[in-house]
Formats: structure tokens, sequence, C-alpha cells
């Protein structure tokens, strides 16, 4: 074959020809088309179920304005596992980005005291679709949940004269979310009354991760004795294990063990987060660390 042919048909060969994510815009566009509809419902949880929720605590809390803005969450890519691995389900991955420009603001005692601007999300959502049945709906219920704790970011303003508002509400934000969504939590949906809806909101989990958190060195002073008084808290998902204080020490022992449910150790992470404890005001931040692929 004439070389310059050679090379110009090796040019047009797609370098990547099975990407292990595929793109999915025509989904993004559906999403982009039902954006003000999911807008709308989310506005009316807020109202809900969240402002009754935060009233508990702050009784004359209310939401003045709610607007979720134009840009719908993105999703940046789609992995369908393949049956090897799946057995009697389809188990779909989701990589979600929401880069809101959102703009919510918020009263206490019908006084404006605070606005929520610029929230941005970025999570891993896996669907399981089970079981496979042989009538139909073919697809007998479906499970969905978050495989990591979110990746979230919002700039909170104008709260600072209320003490503890902002590190609550921020609290209260991650809580909700982890509670409902984040593995082992899940949303199940029943397509089909032959399934047992207990079943199918129950975990198949693959295993145990037992961690062993020993020791830490040389870590920052935070209190004005020169020392600190550093605790861990991990997390897998939603599943969450401390270790106790260890007052007035920088290089602190715990020798603490705990166990987490593993679903997939592909994909989930472990969350190690230090912080050295304060007794009058919020917990300082020591250090965090990201684990995957264990
Ligand atoms: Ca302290």
């Amino acid at each position: 074959m004439d070389r310059d042919v050679e090379e110009l048909i090796q040019a047009l060969i797609p370098k990547v020809t099975f990407p292990d994510k595929e793109k999915a815009e025509w989904l993004n566009e559906i999403i982009a088309q039902l954006w003000p509809s999911l807008n709308c419902y989310i506005i009316k949880y807020c109202r809900g179920k969240l402002q009754t929720k935060i009233k508990k605590k702050f009784e004359s809390f209310r939401f003045e304005e709610l607007d979720f803005g134009n840009q719908p969450p993105k999703i940046d890519g789609i992995k369908v596992y393949n049956k090897s691995i799946s057995k009697d389900a389809i188990i779909i991955d989701f990589e979600v980005f929401y880069d809101g420009d959102c703009d919510i603001n918020f009263s206490m005692s019908g006084t404006q005291i605070g606005r929520i601007k610029d929230f941005q999300m970025g999570v891993e959502i896996r669907v399981i679709l089970k079981p496979i049945l042989y009538k139909l709906p073919i697809v007998g219920g479906m499970q969905m949940f978050f495989l990591n704790i979110p990746d979230i970011h919002f700039e909170l303003e104008g709260i600072t004269s209320i003490p503890g508002f902002s590190y609550f509400a921020r609290q209260k934000i991650e809580e909700l979310i982890n509670k409902k969504l984040v593995f082992p939590n899940k949303i199940t949906k029943r397509f089909s009354k032959s399934v047992d809806a207990v079943e199918l909101k129950s975990i198949e989990a693959e295993g145990i991760l037992r961690v062993h958190v020993f020791e830490a060195r040389d870590l920052e002073k935070k209190d004005v004795t020169g020392k600190s008084d550093p605790y861990a808290v991990l997390n897998v998902g939603a599943q969450e294990q401390k270790t106790k204080v260890i007052n007035r020490e920088l290089n602190p022992q715990w020798d603490h063990y705990c166990e987490f449910i593993i679903l997939d150790p592909e994909v989930q992470q472990l969350h190690f987060k230090l912080f050295d404890q304060d007794e009058l005001s919020e917990d300082d931040f020591l250090g965090r660390l990201v684990s995957r692929n264990f």
C-alpha cells in the first residue's frame, strides 16, 4: 500500500475505540428539557420537608427566594457493567456534575440573613435494575444510590451574625444527602408486584474492609497549650466510624480497628479525616486522606 495512504488510514482510525465510560449527550439533552420540571419539584421539597426540618432547630427560619437556575446537572460519563459482573441485574454507573447558578435566600424572624450561591456537586450514581424477569415488565425493580459521599461546594453569604448557623447549614445539607442517598442508603422502586420489596432494599455486599487506625505523627498544634486533642473519622459512603479522642497529643496512637461493608472495591472510597476536639468551639480540621481501590 502507498505509504501516504496507509498514514492517512491510521490517522482516521480513532485512537480510543472502546472508551470505558461513554459520553451521553443525548441523555444530557433530555435532562436539559426536563430541568424546569425537576427544578419545580426541588423547590417544593425545600419549602416543605427541608424547611420543616430546619425549623425544628431554628423556629423562625424561612426560605425567601429559591431559584435553582438554568443549568441542569450534566452526565460526564456512563458505564454499563457486563453480565459476568452483574449476574441477575443490570448495573449502570453515572458520573454526574452539577455546577448550578442557583440563588437561595433565607430569613429568620422576617429578616434576610443569608444566601447560598454557586452550588457545585460531583457524584457517582449507581443504578441497579433487578431482578430481570421473564415476563413483563422484564425489569422487576430499581435501586439508586451515590457510591461515595459527594463533593459539595457552595458559598454561604451573610450569616456570620448567627453563631453556629453556617456550620449547622453545611452539616444538615450533607447529613440529608448521606442519610437518603449515599451507600448503604438507597432509593428503591418496585416495578412488579412479584418482586419482594424487602429483598429489593437489601444490600448484597461483596466483602468487608477492615481498617486498623494505628497512629499519626507530627500533627498541627491547634490549642493554646501547644498541643491538639486528635481523633479520626472514617467514612465509606454513609458508614462512619470514629476513634477515641487522645487529649494533648501531637503523635497520637489510637490502635483502633473498624469494619465497613463493601459493595464494589473498584469504585468505593475510604475517607479519612483528622480533627482536634475543642470544648468551647467547633472542632478544628487537621487533615484528610481519600483512599481508592482497596
Ligand atoms: Ca483542642
